[in-house]
């Protein structure tokens, strides 16, 4: 299959602009979609080419299928690549992309379906020897049969519904009543939001981190996987700094866990990006997710890999060979990233608006992946992430030293940004030391410290 000469990109803001710029190393021609809300956005002035596909609400334009597909056709555009948010995880999307003879940069359908629906990837998980947290390993469908595994495995435990994920339609319990209770509300809730009342309950795991596996799938049947990501440093869901490497985990705990995640791949012959999530406590990796896009962290997995994991999607698609020699890639220094949204440092109030000023700082190991420029504006319908910083260095003191340097120099004026909060995280000895989970920003932001407290 010869490679694509233009491709759609199905999407906003930095990955927008990420997109192209793979695309433009790569000799293929862009076309951006945009909202009415977008007209002066940064993807749509790089683009070679621009399609309004309708008002500014995401329903409307973004999330539109049909103004899609008839942007791609009207420009002759060969694949669509949807980012992340948005159409990325929609299965049914996936499918009509490719009847329509356009190519999808992501997975098949099928797969996309299968993770989306948290009781299936789980189950999926088990059977291909990937490690989960004990529960009831598939929907629990009455009180009685919830206390029953309860009384199994021990309280507290977190009752979680099949459709969500991302930490949408979860409560944790810890006695019978309470769990009575979580089983009854999140069954309403997830009827409610997704449409579907199906839970299952596991084990809650007090202090745990996030820690995530990235893969890379050819179409020929060739697994990668490069490394891990430590995303414990968030806020309602919503992760703030990531790392890789992990300050916790050993080599051969990254070995063991890639070797796990390498023959799943080879199993459900798995095709694209994609990225295995686990919670990590006291040595022990357990899966809770899969994500079947590229991620807004992949950054720092390029910087110490030196794969451009966005041009090796794309390369997927129109069916190259995945061309590296080891199963395993070797992962050189360590890098971190910021997501700087435009919001309040304290209070997280969007703050959309004009961009008065705008410097990025630059020198060695540096990277930013942002959509503003100076006197551009920040439209206040979508996410407020509007910038990443990202560090690379030999060692994660240097990473830290080149990202508080890095976090001086960057100015964006005119709306409230997270800069402060990432200035303040970064003078923490909790986070030199890597003395951190899941819960640790949380505190910090509340006033606490951000150590790990037992
Ligand atoms: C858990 C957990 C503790 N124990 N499952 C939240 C998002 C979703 N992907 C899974 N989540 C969790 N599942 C068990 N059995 C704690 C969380 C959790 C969390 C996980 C990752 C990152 C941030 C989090 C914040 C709160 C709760």
């Amino acid at each position: 299959m010869p490679m694509f000469k233009k491709l759609l990109i199905a999407n906003r803001g930095e990955i927008a602009v990420r997109i192209h710029r793979a695309c433009r190393e790569m000799g293929i021609s862009t076309v951006a979609v945009h909202s009415e809300a977008d007209s002066n956005a940064l993807h749509v002035k790089m683009a070679n080419e621009s399609v309004c596909i309708g008002p500014a609400q995401a329903k409307d334009s973004y999330l539109n299928i049909p103004a899609i597909l008839a942007a791609a056709e009207v420009t002759d555009a060969e694949a669509i690549h949807p980012g992340f948010g948005f159409l990325s995880e929609n299965a049914k999307f996936a499918e009509i992309v490719e009847e329509l003879g356009f190519t999808f940069v992501g997975p098949k359908a099928d797969h996309i379906r299968l993770m989306g629906d948290k009781v299936s990837a789980l189950e999926f998980a088990r059977e291909a020897g990937i490690p989960t947290i004990p529960g009831s390993n598939g929907v629990v469908d009455s009180e009685d049969a919830a206390v029953k595994i309860a009384d199994e495995i021990g309280y507290p435990v977190i009752v979680k519904a099949s459709a969500g994920g991302g930490g949408r339609g979860m409560k944790v319990a810890h006695s019978e009543s309470s769990l009575r209770q979580a089983i009854n509300v999140a069954q309403t809730e997830a009827h409610a939001a997704f449409g579907d009342d199906r839970v299952y309950i596991e084990k809650f795991l007090e202090r745990p981190r996030h820690i995530e596996i990235q893969v890379l799938c050819d179409k020929h049947g060739h697994v990668m996987t490069l490394g891990e990501r430590d995303c414990s440093l968030q806020r309602r869901h919503q992760k703030l700094i990531e790392e890789t490497p992990s300050p916790v985990i050993k080599d051969k705990e990254r070995q063991t866990i890639s070797e796990i995640v390498s023959k799943a791949c080879e199993q459900m012959e798995y095709v694209g990006a994609g990225t295995f999530e686990f919670l990590f406590e006291d040595g022990e990796f357990y899966f809770i997710e899969m994500n079947t896009r590229i991620q807004v962290e992949h950054p720092v997995t390029e910087m110490v890999t030196g794969i451009d994991i966005v041009r090796e999607q794309i390369a997927i698609a129109a069916g190259e060979k995945l061309n590296f020699t080891k199963k395993t890639i070797g992962l050189r220094g360590h890098s971190i990233e910021c997501r700087i949204n435009a919001e309040h440092p304290e209070t997280f109030i969007p703050s959309p608006g004009h961009v008065t000023d705008y410097y990025t700082p630059g020198g060695p190991g540096v990277r930013v992946d942002s959509c503003l420029y100076s006197e551009c504006d920040i439209p206040p319908y979508y996410d407020a992430m509007v910038a990443k910083l990202i560090v690379h260095g030999s060692t994660r003191a240097e990473a830290i030293s080149r990202l508080r340097r890095a976090l001086e120099e960057f100015v964006i004026g005119g709306v409230d940004t997270t800069l402060p909060l990432h200035r303040r995280i970064l003078n923490t000895s909790a986070f030199s030391e890597g003395n951190y989970n899941i819960h640790s920003l949380e505190r910090f932001i509340g006033g606490g410290r951000l150590d790990v407290q037992d």
